[in-house]
């Protein structure tokens, strides 16, 4: 749903100019440095893109779905660090609070989170319980009016960053499984919370991930997100049917973005005395890359639109990550060919960008997890 077109299509100008003008720049300082540099993170803060998707009586911009997938196909026309920072405050940092927190502790952290003051992480997996979520061994034990929490979560985004991390972690040891869990808001600098060293990886250089380790962590009772013991599984999950759909979009920005540098790359590089997009073996990659390219815009603009409806979208949200995030590595393949040697080095973006898309496929929920979410679902609604 879009509410106003004429205030979307300026919202979406100043970010592609944005995008344009002050990230593609800054692209390879960021890979360099591992850093974004604090000007930069200044001004996304002015422009309000931590608060993109916060309701606006908490002082974000309150996107509908629709409007935050196409400001996504925007913002993800560059490094993913760059969204990602912002991610987690619009996405699986904020959205627990959103639809399962309580009047009080949104009024206290979402304005935070909206202007950029506190940033929030989404502290799920675990060292021993990846794609099975639901078996973590992070444990909360009741004491008084605390809950004593112990455990180590792994690869959170923007762990070094954050304020505040929405954590899973199991109150009910008798239940092995999702209905044992309850979500926590800990504030950083409580007692017993610390962080591992950042991670090395393999792209996304300027978005950090760390451990996050819990001894005998205090954290009070009204904490618990919505009040409520052994619901913090299902919250995770609907926060997740959202996050999907949101990285989808992000799947197709980059997408689109090495598809560009492709076809510049293609119109200017000569062999054979021509052009080699004049070659019909390069048009089949271009080709093939577009249309994919549409067919997953396509699709996460229909299950956004479901989603503003009301619509349970579960399936179509793990049918967008799936679909998407395997375009993009096939796009960010055919990109790195049509480079021929030059995009095997790193003056080329696409070099970076080929490391950096990667992750798409396994964060948020490999593609096998979707593939399984939507068999499941199918086989659930035929034998009802
Ligand atoms: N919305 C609301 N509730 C949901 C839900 C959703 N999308 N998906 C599941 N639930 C509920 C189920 O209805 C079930 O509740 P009931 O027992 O009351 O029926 C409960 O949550 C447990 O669900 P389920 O039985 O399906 O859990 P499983 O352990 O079998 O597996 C998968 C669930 C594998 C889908 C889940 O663990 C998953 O998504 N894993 C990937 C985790 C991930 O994406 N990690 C990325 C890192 S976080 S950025």
């Amino acid at each position: 749903m879009i509410r106003d077109q004429e205030t979307l299509n300026a919202l979406l100008d100043t970010l592609s100019r944005f995008v344009r003008e002050r990230l593609v720049p800054a692209e390879s300082l960021v890979a360099e440095t591992d850093e974004i540099p604090a000007e930069i993170v200044a001004e996304m803060r002015e422009l309000g893109l931590f608060g993109l998707c916060i309701p606006e009586e908490y002082g974000g911009l309150g996107l509908t779905m629709e409007e935050e997938v196409l400001v996504a196909f925007e913002i993800a026309r560059t490094s993913p660090a760059f969204r990602s920072l912002i991610g987690t405050n619009n996405g699986i940092g904020s959205q627990g609070l959103i639809v399962d927190g309580t009047p009080e502790q949104k009024a206290y952290y979402l304005p935070k989170l909206a202007s950029g003051e506190l940033i929030a992480s989404f502290a799920l997996t675990e060292p021993g319980s990846g794609s099975d979520a639901a078996s973590l061994l992070t444990t909360a034990r009741r004491e008084g009016d605390h809950y004593v929490l112990n455990g180590t979560k792994r690869f959170i985004t923007n762990a070094p960053e954050a304020g505040v991390y929405t954590v899973m972690a199991r109150t009910n040891p008798e239940d092995k499984g999702a209905g044992g869990v309850t979500a926590f808001l800990v504030d950083k600098g409580t007692p017993g919370l610390s962080l591992g060293k950042t991670d090395k990886k393999m792209g996304q250089k300027g978005a950090h991930t760390s451990d996050v380790i819990f001894e005998d962590c205090r954290v009070p009772v009204a904490n618990i997100i919505g009040g409520k013991e052994g619901v913090g599984f299902k919250t995770a999950m609907k926060v997740l049917d959202k996050g999907r759909l949101h990285i989808s979009a992000i799947c197709v920005g980059a997408a689109e973005r090495m598809l560009d540098d492709a076809l510049c790359y293609a119109m200017e590089r000569r062999q054979f005395g021509k052009p080699i997009a004049e070659f019909q073996l390069i048009q089949a990659m271009l080709a093939d890359s577009k249309a994919e390219i549409y067919a997953a815009r396509s699709m996460i603009l229909d299950a956004a639109r479901r989603r503003d409806k009301g619509e349970k979208i579960s399936t179509e949200a793990s049918c967008c990550k799936l679909f998407a995030s395997e375009m993009c590595g096939r796009v960010a393949d055919r990109a790195v060919q049509i480079h021929g040697g030059a995009g095997y080095v790193s003056e080329y973006a696409i070099e970076r960008f080929y490391r950096d898309v990667r992750l798409f496929r396994i964060y948020e929920g490999t593609t096998q997890i979707q593939q399984l979410v939507i068999a499941r679902n199918m086989i659930r609604d035929a034998a009802n």
